[in-house]
């Protein structure tokens, strides 16, 4: 009944997609040219048989040595508005798209090439009908010192920049650890969002921290909330988006979690579908729509909410958000 033309041309709101997961071998080998920098592998075919993985640790080794080919603000330029044609193939209208500074600040590279690059996409993504926005995410394997600092960066940029998120490897790194930068970032003026990637060591510790203290407005993945009913609760009544990735997630769980996004939607949860890091997974947000549609025989209805679900938990203006609702 839901066909690829279907999850594709739905419009919707992406909320959960790391540009550096846009890089798709194609650009990656260009760059590697242009910058001359020495990746290991010369063909798309080699860069391809490069991506092996099967928990977040061994994602995490391929995906952030891959960055080295992102050296100047146009790289970040070209990157972003790679990502951004293929937004608005799938009817993208609206997207807050993560980036992750500290992966590029450890390598030499200023947050100001980063940024500029990242913004001027967004800038001309408005000829392209698509309303593009920036989330800083903090790497939770960093210390809470380069946290901070990245804040401070960040401060200089604030209109460029929506919000905050969590990101990088979960295992032994709490959210309680950037209490602090949390706080401050939400005085600061900035949104809340953080990885709880699934199937963690203290999935549920963690996203009672997020909703309970640090007090986001969505969760990125998170769907093991559904373990606990007094957290599905607080979820529901206060209206937490949770930003599910089912291509992502089948890389870990075979079933990627639709049976939990089932039971959230049963719940009243606003649990919305995302693409995370598409040229790594196998697929674009259209793609992750069709996958988890097709398996778990969601009907149309539940598709539309997925979608009305992901523009209600957006950080766009109740007026702009009036248009899609
Ligand atoms: C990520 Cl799947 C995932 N989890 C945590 N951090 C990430 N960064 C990019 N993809
Ligand atoms: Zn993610």
């Amino acid at each position: 009944e839901i066909t690829k033309e279907f999850t594709q041309g739905l419009p919707k709101a992406e909320l959960h997609v790391h540009i550096e997961g846009t890089l798709e071998p194609e650009l990656k080998l260009k760059l590697a040219k242009r910058n001359h920098v020495n990746i290991g592998q010369s063909t798309i075919e080699e860069v391809r048989q490069s991506y092996q993985y099967d928990d977040l640790a061994s994602f995490l080794a391929v995906y952030y040595p891959a960055m080295n080919v992102l050296q100047t603000e146009q790289d970040f330029y070209d990157l972003a508005m790679d990502y951004l044609h293929r937004a608005v193939k799938n009817n993208v209208r609206h997207v807050e798209i993560f980036f992750d500074p500290q992966a590029h600040m450890s390598r030499g590279i200023s947050f100001k090439t980063v940024i500029d690059g990242l913004y001027k996409a967004t800038v001309d993504a408005r000829a392209l009908n698509i309303d593009a926005r920036l989330i800083m995410c903090f790497l939770r394997d960093f210390s809470r010192d380069s946290a901070r600092e990245t804040l401070e960066e960040a401060l200089n940029y604030k209109d460029k920049i929506l919000g905050v998120g969590l990101d990088s490897d979960e295992h032994n790194n709490p959210p309680m650890k950037f209490f602090n930068q949390f706080t401050k970032a939400s005085a600061e003026g900035f949104h809340l969002t953080a990885h709880a990637d699934i199937d963690q060591k203290d999935s549920i510790e963690h996203i009672r921290e997020l909703l309970e203290v640090i007090g986001v407005e969505r969760v990125d993945h998170g769907t093991n909330v559904v373990e606990d009913p007094d957290l599905v609760n607080f979820a529901a009544k206060n209206k937490i988006g949770f930003t599910s990735c089912p291509l992502s997630n089948s890389f870990v769980s075979p079933e990627m979690k639709g049976k939990e996004v089932l039971e959230l939607l049963k719940k009243g949860v606003k649990v919305s579908i995302h693409s995370d890091d598409p040229a790594y997974f196998g697929g674009y947000i259209g793609d992750n729509y069709y996958a988890i549609a097709t398996k778990f025989n969601l009907t149309r209805d539940q598709v539309i909410t997925l979608a009305r679900n992901s523009f209600e938990t957006s950080w766009i203006s109740d007026e702009q958000k009036a248009l899609y609702l």
